[in-house]
């Protein structure tokens, strides 16, 4: 999507320190870090939210979910673990409308969230 900043990292029209990538899916570092560790997952499709996701988007997401694992193991998280969280529109504060899953890592975690 033209106007999309997610989009524009996926085409590498805007830099990102990307730490992971494959055909269906993107990771790069959250340019405002919330926790020493903190990673932007998402699907290289522009799906703006939670409720734009099609059946065959099912495949995509579960590659999302899987670099989760693949990226925490690489980092040196499989002891400690680490947090995934999507904020879907207003009230969770979403703010880019392409789809994306943060993982928070690095430091014990507050539960639950603000
Ligand atoms: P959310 O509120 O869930 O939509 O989170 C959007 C996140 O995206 C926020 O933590 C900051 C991050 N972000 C926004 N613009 C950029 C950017 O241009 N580059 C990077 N690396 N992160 C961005």
């Amino acid at each position: 999507m033209q106007d999309c900043i997610f989009c524009k990292i996926v085409k590498k029209e805007i830099p990102a320190e990307i730490v992971y990538e494959n055909d269906h899916v993107l990771v790069f570092k959250d340019v405002k870090p919330a926790s020493p560790i903190h990673l932007l997952l998402i699907p290289k499709k522009h799906i703006p939210t939670f409720f734009d996701l099609q059946p065959e988007d099912s495949q995509i997401i579960g590659e999302v979910q899987r670099a989760a694992a693949t990226v925490a193991r690489d980092m040196g998280l499989a002891e400690k673990g680490f947090r995934l969280v999507s904020n879907c529109m207003e009230d969770a504060g979403q703010l880019v409308f392409h789809m994306h899953y943060h993982m928070l890592a690095g430091r014990p975690l507050q539960w639950p969230p603000g």
